[in-house]
């Protein structure tokens, strides 16, 4: 009688430990961006995954929602909806157009010229980049131009992550 009892409290006591509240805690970061200042433009990037072949991503898109804001404070919205980590820099747009900056052995572009960046998981400015199904932000103000958006993470802007926002 005194064991079975004992059993039925062994029981209890592994039931009370119920489920582990960790689950979740290894997941990925997913977050969506707080309201932001100004106009907001949502800059997707993504990709096919690493090319086996190079150190280029096989295809990494980098795309705004909108062409056009006003002059001002404006907020750059950056979800990563790919599998490498991206990010976003704000630059002035070549005199010979989108696309035309020199990539160094490094695989990346001069980023001396930078207005703002969006690299950071979660979270405002500057990071180590935008983990994949993360999103990043930035506030800037920008004067009336033509405006390069670039990711420059190692060869991504050669492989095509670059587009042009127009400031009015
Ligand atoms: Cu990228």
């Amino acid at each position: 009688m005194g064991l079975v009892v004992g059993s039925v409290t062994l029981v209890l006591l592994v039931a009370d430990r119920g489920p582990t509240s960790n689950s979740g805690a290894y997941g990925a970061i997913s977050c969506s961006a707080p309201r932001l200042p100004g106009s907001t433009v949502t800059v997707r990037v993504t990709d096919a995954g690493d090319s086996m072949m190079s150190q280029a991503p096989m295809m990494a898109t980098l795309g705004v929602d909108r062409t056009s804001v006003p002059a001002g404070r404006v907020s750059f919205v950056v979800p990563n909806a790919g599998a490498l980590v991206h990010e976003l820099v704000v630059l002035p747009l070549p005199t010979d157009g989108p696309g035309t900056r020199p990539t160094g052995a490094d695989g990346k572009i001069d980023e001396s010229q930078s207005l703002g960046e969006a690299s950071r998981s979660c979270g405002s400015g500057t990071g180590d980049g935008i983990a994949p199904g993360s999103t990043g932000w930035t506030t800037i103000s920008l004067q009336p131009g033509r405006y390069e958006l670039v990711c420059d993470q190692p060869w991504h802007y050669a492989a095509g992550m670059f587009d042009v926002l127009t400031v009015t």
